[in-house]
C-alpha cells in the first residue's frame, strides 16, 4: 500500500519565516513575503494579506502588480481540496486511497492492453525541480512509457536548440543581470520587458542612464518599446531576415570583430557566403521596415563597444524560430559581443522555472542535467544513479503538440498532465479539444479548475507555491530555494508526493521514497553531476545562505558561473558556430486571409489565466479577452471601438472586444492568450511546427475579421 499522507509539515527561513516565498509567476522569480494581517471592516475582523518586495540579488527587492496578488488565487475559495473522480458524467470528491487506486489500476490496464507507450506524461515550467525531475522519471520508470512533454516546448525550444546549436550549452542569459546596465547597446527582439518581467526593467532603464542604445523590434509600440530609442515596427514573421540585414550593415561597414571570429568561432566562410546573397533594402521591404532605421541600428549595435542581444517569444514561437535566434547569434558572434562584462545574448525565459524546468527530463529526448537519452553514456549514467537497467529506459517520444495529435489518432490512451492547461495553451486549439475528449482516461493534477481540468476523469488538488518548498531557476540560470510558508488547504498534497504514491501502487515504490522535497533535490544533484546543467555542487543548505547559486556548479566548493563564455564555449573545440541555413518561413496572408495574427500577453495576466483570472485585483483590470488593431484596419472592416468581433483562421475561429490603438502595425493584429473557450485565441492559430525544435509558428496566423 501507499502511504497516507500526513498533514504537512514545513520549515521556515529568514527573520520574519513565516512570510517569506517567491512569486509563483514569471522567470524573473522576485522573493516576497506574503503576510497574514489582521483588518477590521464594518467592525468585522477578518483576515488580510500584506505583500512586499524582499531584496535579493535578481529582482532587488522589486515586485510587480501580479506578484502582489498572487495570493489572492492561492488563498482563493476555489481552490481544489480534495481529489474529484467523474462517476456518471460528474466529477464528485473521493478520497485519495481511491483516486491513487484509480490511477494505477487503469494505468496498469491499458499498459496490458496497448503497450506502455499508450500512456502519455505532459508537465509543465511551473513546478519546481524536484517535480520536474521526478516526473521524467516517473515517465520512465514507474510507466515505462516514452511519452513525456511538457509546456516548456512552447516557450523556450527554439532558443534551446539555438544555444545547444550555437554555444554547446543553453542557458536562458549568459550573464548575469547585474551585467545589463555595463551594455552600451541592447537589442531587445520580440521581448515585451516593461509587461512580462516589470521588474527587470530598471535594469535596461539603469543602461540607458549610463549613455546605452535601446533598441526595440516589435509590430507593436509597446510599453517597452516606448523606453527604446530605436523601434523597429517589424512585420510579424520577417525576424531572421531583419538579424540578416542588421549584419549585413555590419559587414559593410567593417564593423566585425575579426580577431574574435578567429580565434573562438568556426562556420565563417559559409557565413560569407551566405550573406553575400542578403540585400538590406530587399530585406528591409520583407519585415516592413525602413531601410535607413535598420542601418541606424545596425551602426548603434556595430559601433558599439559593448552590447546585448535578447530575444523572446515574438522571435522564437515562428516555425523558423530556431533560424531567426541562430541569425541573432551571428550578429551577436561576428561582433565579438559575448564572453565578457556588458555583453552576451539572453533568451529570456517564461514561466517561474521556464529555466530548471527545461534541465531534467520533462523533454521527450532528455534525462536530467541535459543529457540525451539517445545517448548511451547519459542513459547508463542515469540509470545507476535510478538502480535500473539502461535497457529499461524507454527511447526519445515526441513533442507538446505532437503528443497532442497521437492523442487525436488514437495512439496515447491515457493522459496525466501535471502544471499545464494544454487544451488553452496549444495551437490549433479545437482539434486539441477532440483529443482530449476521445481519450480512455485523463488525469490532471492542478489547485484550480483549470479548463483542462474540467474534461478529467479524475482530478488531484496540489500545494501552491505558498505551501510546497522546492528549487526553482530563474533566468539568469539561478538556482533559488522557495520556502513553504502556509500549511497544505484542505487535502491538497504536494506534486512529488502524488507521483511517489502512484509509483508505489504501480510496484515500483522502491525507486520512489523521498523524505522530503530536499531528498529528491539531493538525488537531481547526482543525477546532474558532470552534464552540462551541472547541479551537484548546490544544496539546500548553500541556498539558505547565499542567494542562490548560478548552474553550472560541479562542486560545493565552488561558486557558480554567472558570466558564460568567457575562455571558451561549451562545444567539445570550445568554439562556437555560426549559421548559414535559412528557416522555412511562413506562407504569409493570402486573399481569403488577408490580416497577421499574433498573440501574446499583457500585464495583469499569466498564460492561460487559470491563476490570474481568480484573482480579484488583477481581473478587474482585464475582465474579457480583445484585439488590437489599428484604427485604419478598424475602418476598413467597419468595426468599432469596443465591438464584438470574429477572428477566422483556416483552422478555427474565436470572438473577442475591438481595441483600437495606433500603435500596432495596419496589417496585423494582436490577441492575449489568456482566456479560454469562445475567447481562446488558439482556436484560430496553426499547427505547423519548427522542424528544427518542434516550436509551434503560434505568433503568426493568416486570419480575416469581421463585426459580429
Ligand atoms: N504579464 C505576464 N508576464 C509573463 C507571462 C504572462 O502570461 N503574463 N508569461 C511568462 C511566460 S511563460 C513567457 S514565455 C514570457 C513571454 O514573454 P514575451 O515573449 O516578452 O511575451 P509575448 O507577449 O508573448 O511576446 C513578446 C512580444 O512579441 C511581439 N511579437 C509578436 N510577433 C512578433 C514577431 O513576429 N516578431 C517580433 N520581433 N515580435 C513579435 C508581441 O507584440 C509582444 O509584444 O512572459 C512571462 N511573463
Ligand atoms: N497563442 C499562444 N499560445 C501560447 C503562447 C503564446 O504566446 N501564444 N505561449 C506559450 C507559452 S510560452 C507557454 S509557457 C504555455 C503555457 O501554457 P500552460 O501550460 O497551459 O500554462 P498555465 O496557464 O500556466 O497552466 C498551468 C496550469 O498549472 C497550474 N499550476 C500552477 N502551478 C502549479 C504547480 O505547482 N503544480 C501543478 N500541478 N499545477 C500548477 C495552474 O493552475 C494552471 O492551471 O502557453 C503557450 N501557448
Ligand atoms: S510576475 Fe515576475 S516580475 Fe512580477 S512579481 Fe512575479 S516574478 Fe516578479
Ligand atoms: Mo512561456
Amino acid at each position: 500500500m501507499w502511504r497516507v499522507k500526513q498533514r504537512q509539515t514545513f520549515a521556515y527561513a529568514g527573520t520574519r519565516p513565516e512570510a517569506a516565498t517567491q512569486c509563483p509567476f514569471c522567470s524573473v522569480q522576485c522573493k516576497i513575503s506574503v503576510e497574514e494581517v489582521s483588518e477590521s471592516i464594518a467592525g468585522q475582523r477578518r483576515a488580510a494579506f500584506s505583500v512586499e518586495g524582499v531584496p535579493n540579488a535578481a529582482s532587488q527587492g522589486r515586485a510587480c502588480v501580479k506578484g502582489m496578488n498572487a495570493h489572492q488565487h492561492a488563498l482563493h475559495s476555489e481552490r481544489l481540496q480534495h481529489p474529484l473522480i467523474r462517476r456518471d458524467g460528474e466529477l464528485v470528491p473521493c478520497t485519495w486511497d481511491e483516486a491513487i487506486a484509480e490511477i494505477a489500476g487503469r494505468f496498469q490496464e491499458t499498459s496490458a492492453l496497448h503497450g506502455p507507450d499508450a500512456l502519455g506524461v505532459y508537465g509543465g515550467g511551473s513546478l519546481t525541480n524536484e517535480t520536474a525531475y521526478l516526473l521524467g522519471k516517473f515517465a520512465r520508470v514507474a510507466l515505462g512509457t516514452r511519452y513525456i512533454d511538457y509546456n516548456g516546448r512552447f516557450c523556450m525550444s527554439a532558443a534551446a536548440s539555438a544555444g545547444v546549436k550555437t554555444f554547446g550549452m543553453d542557458r536562458g542569459l549568459t550573464f548575469r543581470l547585474a551585467d545589463i546596465p555595463l551594455a552600451k547597446c541592447i537589442i531587445l527582439a520580440g521581448t515585451n520587458i516593461a509587461e512580462c518581467q516589470p521588474t527587470l526593467m530598471p535594469y535596461f532603464n539603469e543602461a540607458k542612464e549610463a549613455g546605452a542604445q535601446l533598441i526595440v523590434i516589435d509590430p507593436r509600440r509597446t510599453a517597452t518599446a516606448a523606453a527604446a530609442d530605436l523601434h523597429l515596427q517589424i512585420r510579424p514573421g520577417t525576424d531572421l531576415s531583419l538579424a540578416n540585414a542588421l549584419l549585413k550593415v555590419v559587414m559593410e561597414e567593417g564593423l566585425i570583430d575579426e580577431a574574435f571570429i578567429r580565434s573562438r568561432t568556426n562556420g565563417y566562410d559559409d557565413l560569407l557566403a551566405y550573406m553575400a546573397k542578403v540585400d538590406v533594402d530587399v530585406a528591409a521591404a520583407r519585415c516592413g521596415v525602413e531601410p535607413g532605421m535598420i542601418r541606424e541600428a545596425a551602426r548603434a549595435f556595430g559601433m558599439a563597444e559593448t552590447g546585448m542581444v535578447l530575444t523572446a517569444r515574438g522571435v522564437e514561437q515562428q516555425t523558423d524560430g530556431h533560424l531567426a535566434v541562430r541569425h541573432f547569434l551571428n550578429l551577436v558572434l561576428a561582433t565579438g559581443k559575448i564572453g565578457r562584462e556588458g555583453c552576451g545574448y539572453g533568451a529570456v525565459t517564461g514561466q517561474g522555472n521556464g529555466q530548471g524546468g527545461r534541465e531534467h527530463g520533462q523533454k521527450a529526448d532528455q534525462l536530467p542535467g541535459y543529457r540525451s537519452i539517445e545517448n548511451e553514456a547519459d542513459r547508463a549514467y542515469v540509470a545507476s544513479v535510478w538502480g535500473v537497467e539502461p535497457s529499461s529506459l524507454p527511447g526519445k517520444g515526441v513533442s507538446a503538440y505532437e503528443m497532442m495529435e497521437l492523442v487525436h489518432q488514437g495512439v496515447i490512451k491515457s493522459l496525466f498532465v501535471m502544471g499545464s492547461n494544454p487544451i488553452v495553451s496549444n495551437p490549433n486549439a479545437e482539434l486539441v479539444a477532440e483529443a482530449l475528449k476521445q481519450l480512455d482516461f485523463l488525469v490532471v493534477a492542478d489547485m484550480l479548475m483549470s479548463e483542462t481540468a474540467r474534461m478529467a476523469d479524475l482530478v488531484l488538488p496540489v500545494t501552491s507555491y505558498m505551501e510546497n518548498k522546492g528549487t526553482l531557476t530563474n533566468l539568469e540560470g539561478r538556482v533559488l530555494l522557495r520556502e513553504a510558508s502556509r500549511p497544505a488547504p484542505g487535502e491538497a498534497w504536494h506534486d512529488w508526493d502524488i507521483l511517489c504514491s502512484i509509483a508505489e501502487a504501480l510496484g515500483k515504490g522502491r525507486y520512489f521514497r523521498y523524505k522530503d522535497a530536499e531528498a529528491i533535490f539531493n538525488e537531481l544533484r547526482l543525477a546532474s553531476k558532470g552534464g552540462i546543467a551541472d547541479y551537484y555542487g548546490i544544496t539546500y543548505d548553500r541556498l539558505r545562505r547565499e542567494e542562490g547559486i548560478y548552474w553550472p556548479c560541479p562542486s560545493t566548493e565552488e561558486e557558480g558561473s554567472g558570466l558564460l563564455f568567457r575562455d571558451k564555449f561549451a562545444h567539445p573545440d570550445g568554439k562556437a558556430v555560426f549559421t548559414a541555413d535559412q528557416g522555412p518561413a511562413w506562407a504569409g496572408v493570402n486573399e481569403a486571409y488577408p490580416l497577421i495574427l499574433t498573440n501574446g500577453r499583457v500585464l495583469y495576466h499569466y498564460l492561460t489565466g487559470v491563476q490570474t483570472r481568480r484573482s480579484p485585483s488583477l481581473a478587474a483590470r482585464e475582465l474579457e479577452n480583445f484585439v488590437e488593431l489599428h484604427p485604419y484596419t478598424a475602418e476598413r472592416y467597419h468595426i468599432q471601438d469596443g465591438e464584438w468581433v470574429l477572428i477566422q483562421s483556416e483552422f478555427g475561429s474565436f470572438k473577442v472586444r475591438s481595441r483600437i490603438k495606433e500603435h500596432i502595425r495596419e496589417d496585423t493584429l494582436f490577441v492575449p492568450m489568456h482566456w479560454g473557450g469562445i475567447q481562446n485565441v488558439n482556436r484560430a492559430t496553426r499547427p505547423e511546427l519548427d522542424p528544427n525544435c518542434k516550436m509551434p509558428g503560434f505568433k503568426t496566423a493568416a486570419v480575416r475579421i469581421r463585426r459580429l
